[in-house]
């Protein structure tokens, strides 16, 4: 039995299950930073709701919301994570997950702490339509990622997490990966996005309209093409965010940099700590979740 509080065992624990052949690119890796993302990106600084307290991905109402189509896969995953170690809130472990995930695909290291709270019932979830919607573009971005109090640096950084994973036609209707090596995190994104010439492919599946598609020089031609969603594409259309493709395409480093201190704060919405950084309440305990 391992102790209370023994992260570092979850952490191992996380590592070995990352690589599953017969599953994607032979990874779970990507879908677990999504999952981490999807259970933080709820939240609205204005109202001080959603955020990554709550796991309410375990419900229907948050969980069966379209734009989570594929995440219980994520949760299957780690679910004897979760068995073996009690003690752990969902909230905490998938969000833990995502940042073991980040690292052991050759990203930064992420800061993570512990002390998030699981909500017992649904009550408390924020509404659905939270999260970005890919068949739109950059006034959306800003839109969505102003809410939970991030700015167009870290919006562009965030979207460096498409170097990893891919779209599925039966749970987005979008298809395809970002980049060639979609279990190997990179600023290749940025360089392809600026790089390759891009072309738009009809898709004509509901909130899934059309994408972007290029190949790359050394691509057969029954290779998939990589893709872009018309919100990864709005970047290099806005003069401020392009700024940033530009950078990150040019500077790995900068990139890792910021993308931890993003991925960090984008874990922590909604956390409330005290100075020792322990979590003192979170939204539920403040009982502000109405919707
Ligand atoms: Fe994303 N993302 N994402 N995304 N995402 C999808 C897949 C991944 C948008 C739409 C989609 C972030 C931001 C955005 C990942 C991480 C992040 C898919 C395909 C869509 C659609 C889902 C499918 O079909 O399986 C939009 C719009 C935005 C707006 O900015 C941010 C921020 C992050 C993390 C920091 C990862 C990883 C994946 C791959 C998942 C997989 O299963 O491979």
């Amino acid at each position: 039995m391992s102790k209370e509080g023994d992260f570092d065992a979850v952490r191992k624990d996380i590592e070995a299950i990352l690589k599953q052949k017969g599953y994607d690119d032979g990874h779970i890796g990507p879908v677990l930073v999504r999952l981490a993302w999807h259970a933080s990106g709820t939240y609205c600084k204005d109202t001080d709701t959603g955020g990554s307290n709550g796991a309410g991905m375990r419900y229907e109402k948050e969980g069966g919301d379209p734009a989570n189509a594929g995440l219980q896969h994520a949760r299957v995953f780690v679910e004897p994570i979760k068995r073996k170690y009690p003690w752990i809130t969902y909230s905490d472990l998938w969000t833990l997950a995502g940042v073991v995930a980040i690292r052991s695909m050759g990203g930064p290291d992420i800061p993570w702490k512990a002390g998030r709270s699981d909500f017992d019932d649904d009550s408390l979830l924020p509404p659905r339509g939270r999260l970005p919607d890919g068949s739109q573009a950059q006034d959306h971005l800003r839109h969505i990622f102003y809410r939970m109090g991030f700015n167009d640096q870290e919006i562009v950084a965030l979207s460096g997490a498409h170097n990893l994973g891919r779209c599925h036609a039966d749970r987005s209707g979008f298809e395809g990966a970002w980049v060639n090596n979609p279990t190997r995190f990179s600023n290749q994104y940025y360089k392809l996005l600026l790089k390759l010439k891009w072309q738009k492919k009809d898709l004509n599946r509901e909130g899934a309209p059309w994408q972007w598609v290029a190949t790359t020089p050394g691509m057969d031609e029954d290779d998939e093409p990589l893709m872009m969603l018309p919100t990864d594409y709005s970047l290099t259309q806005d003069a401020e965010f392009k700024k940033w493709v530009e950078k990150y395409a040019e500077d790995q480093d900068l990139f890792f940099d910021h993308f931890s201190k993003v991925f960090a704060k984008l874990v922590e919405l909604g956390v409330y700590r005290d100075e020792d950084g322990v979590a003192r309440f979170n939204n539920l305990t403040k009982g502000k979740y109405e919707s």
